[in-house]
């Protein structure tokens, strides 16, 4: 068949899956450009994922578990190239470098365009095309938010289904509403030549993780891996959304949602911004370890705040499954998404590989297999130098399989907000726990977050960056606009209802290197604290910082935790935060003219509580 032929057979599918007319021209123009074998359009039901993942096994990129231990799961070996989001390669481009800020990457739309344009062009050869329409947040909420990945990975595809809701039944309510949808638009970047033989995880050693905030679409190429490549999840529900949201009035944040139960059979809802791979997910499956108070999970990864008719904080989780670290979640730490793993229907992505079928990482268990196949498919023993699973290898499931899932989670327009904790992974200098003052006081702890980097995004582990709310590396916009529009939200928002606002660090030292604090399950030892304030019930004493646990104040009933360890955690310490308050303001000077007066006037106010003036 010639060339073009070929792309008059192309030409006529939009139209004939859809009748959204955008849609339908879009996935067109994309065919033609990138070139591939076929298209196909995922319609999201088991027998295209029974199919899909068969074929999968059958080219090499899955490894079917045995049933018996993960019923309907597969392990996946990315490229070690390509096991993380890639930071460096990740670009906001808005028409003006301005409105990008200087925490992003920027290049002039047109010109970056132009690049992308010549890469996509004929990328999908001999590939299939795969059209996911999908839906971020609830089909029936009152704002719904569509979204189509075209990818030429049947990976993407497998993990969307976990992740997000995607078929037909979107694609139905998207062409009834002749909804806007971001067109989100990813190749692998590994065309086939006729008769050239497939590997198991194609990609490209080049990678492009691109957005255009003002026509909210996104382009990415190269990476097959997570957040570069399940364009719902960063890409869409926290880079394209944030920018949303600033221009709708709302907030697309990097936290979990915890609602807890009280003995009295109160619940509040809590939201939790931690960097990747800092403890979000371990804490909305949280156990707690003190008597009567229950914990039921809302979401782990990403959360969509909204203002509710009152004037309250309402919260959604607009993802439909958990892409967790698998290192560190295991049977004693986190029992709960242990419990909700071993009920298969799961992909795990560079975890190694038990003797009879299963899957294996460091802490999953207390025992260590005693062999294993690595995460590159090589043997490995106890005695192996290098960890068998990736440091960032991630289990991927429907979040429907944990048995702690609110029922308040299928509430299309959410719940309301009670309390918010920012939290970072951090040695020395902040204390286990620390209430805001007020909440641009809160806001100020968020805009000053800090924290180690992890093997989450490509680059150096355990260097000390600020990473306000958790959403450094996924604010679409410029990020002293992001912090203003956080003040602009509260100005809108009823203030007797206004969430109250906490530090928290899980991860200080004690003076062996150990951890101060015992964390996971006895961190419900602070949320107790955080909601008997709320309550105006728990004591606290006032800090140049904010105000943290009084002595007694913090329930450690069963806890064996002598007090001097208890002060280790929790002390505000002058010295430390002498060197903090250096950072903090070389931090702030980065942002020029776009960091708000009122986070301006709060470093002055700490300055002035620290001595420091
Ligand atoms: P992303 O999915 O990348 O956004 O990560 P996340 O924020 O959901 O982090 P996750 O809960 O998966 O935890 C990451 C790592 O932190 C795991 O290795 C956990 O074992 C560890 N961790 C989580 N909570 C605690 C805690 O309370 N104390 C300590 N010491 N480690 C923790
Ligand atoms: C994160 O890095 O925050 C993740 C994993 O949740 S990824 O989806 O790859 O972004
Ligand atoms: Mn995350």
């Amino acid at each position: 068949m010639s060339e073009s032929s070929d792309h008059q057979v192309l030409d006529a599918q939009g139209a004939a899956h859809t009748t959204h007319a955008k849609l339908a021209a879009w996935v067109d123009g994309v065919a033609q450009l990138t070139k591939p074998d076929s298209v196909y359009w995922v319609d999201g039901s088991q027998e295209e994922w029974d199919r899909l993942t068969q074929e999968l096994v059958d080219a090499g990129t899955l490894t079917r578990l045995n049933p018996e231990l993960f019923p309907n799961s597969f392990a996946a070996f990315s490229d070690p190239a390509d096991v993380a989001r890639v930071e460096e390669q990740t670009f906001i481009c808005s028409v003006n470098e301005r409105d990008s800020g200087f925490t992003n990457n920027w290049m002039e739309p047109s010109k970056m365009k132009a690049k992308l344009t010549s890469l996509f062009d004929g990328s999908m050869r001999g590939r299939t095309m795969y059209v996911i329409p999908f839906v971020m947040g609830h089909v029936d909420a009152d704002d719904p938010k569509f979204g189509v990945e075209i990818t030429d990975s049947a990976y993407v595809v497998a993990s969307m289904r976990i992740m997000a809701r995607i078929g037909t039944d979107v694609l139905r309510k998207m062409e009834e509403l002749d909804a806007f949808f971001v067109p989100a638009l990813h190749s692998v970047g590994a065309p086939l030549e006729e008769g050239q033989q497939d590997v198991s995880w194609p990609c490209n050693k080049e990678k492009w993780i691109v957005h255009f905030p003002e026509e909210r679409s996104i382009w990415s190429y190269g990476s097959g891996y997570g957040g570069n490549a399940l364009l719902g999840k960063k890409c869409y529900a926290l880079r394209i959304a944030s920018v949303m949201a600033r221009d709708e009035g709302w907030l697309a944040e990097h936290m979990l949602i915890l609602r807890l139960t009280s003995p009295e059979g109160k619940a509040y809802h809590i939201a939790g911004a931690f960097p990747s791979a800092t403890g979000k997910t371990n804490l909305a499956l949280i156990q707690p370890t003190i008597k009567g108070w229950k914990a039921e999970t809302l979401g782990d990864d990403i959360t969509w705040i909204r203002l509710g008719r009152e004037g309250e904080m309402r919260v959604v989780n607009p993802e439909a499954g958990l892409f967790g670290v698998a290192p560190g979640t295991g049977w004693s730490t986190n029992p709960n998404a242990m419990r909700g793993i071993a009920k298969g229907n799961s992909i795990f992505t560079n975890v190694a590989l038990t003797d009879d079928g299963g899957v294996w990482w460091e802490g999953m268990t207390d025992d260590v297999p005693a062999h294993l196949t690595d995460w590159r498919g090589n043997d490995w023993t106890p005695e192996s130098k290098e960890p068998a699973a990736h440091p960032n290898s991630r289990f991927c499931t429907p979040i429907d399989q944990i048995d702690m899932l609110a029922k308040e989670y299928y509430e299309p327009n959410g719940v309301e907000l009670n309390a918010i904790l920012f939290g970072g992974r951090r040695k020395t200098t902040i204390p286990l726990v620390t209430q805001s003052r007020d909440w641009t006081n809160g806001v100020f702890m968020g805009a000053t977050l800090s924290s180690e980097t992890t093997a989450a995004a490509a680059g150096q582990v355990g260097v000390v960056r600020r990473d306000p709310m958790a959403m450094l590396p996924f604010i679409g916009y410029d990020a002293g606009d992001y912090l203003a529009h956080w003040e602009r939200i509260s100005q809108k928002a009823n203030p007797e209802r206004l969430p109250k606002i906490f530090l928290v660090n899980w991860f200080r030292r004690n003076a062996e290197g150990g951890f101060a604090w015992p964390g996971f399950g006895e961190n419900s030892r602070v949320l107790k604290w955080a909601i008997e304030r709320i309550e105006g019930k728990a004591e606290a004493l006032e800090t140049p910082i904010g105000f943290t646990p009084a002595p007694g104040a913090l329930d450690l009933e069963g806890l064996d935790l002598s007090e001097d360890e208890l002060q280790e955690a929790t002390r505000f310490d002058a010295s430390e935060w002498a060197n903090e308050l250096k950072s903090i303001e070389e931090w702030f000077a980065k942002f020029g003219d776009s960091l708000p007066a009122s986070l301006q006037a709060e470093l002055e106010g700490l300055k002035e509580r620290l001595g420091a003036k």
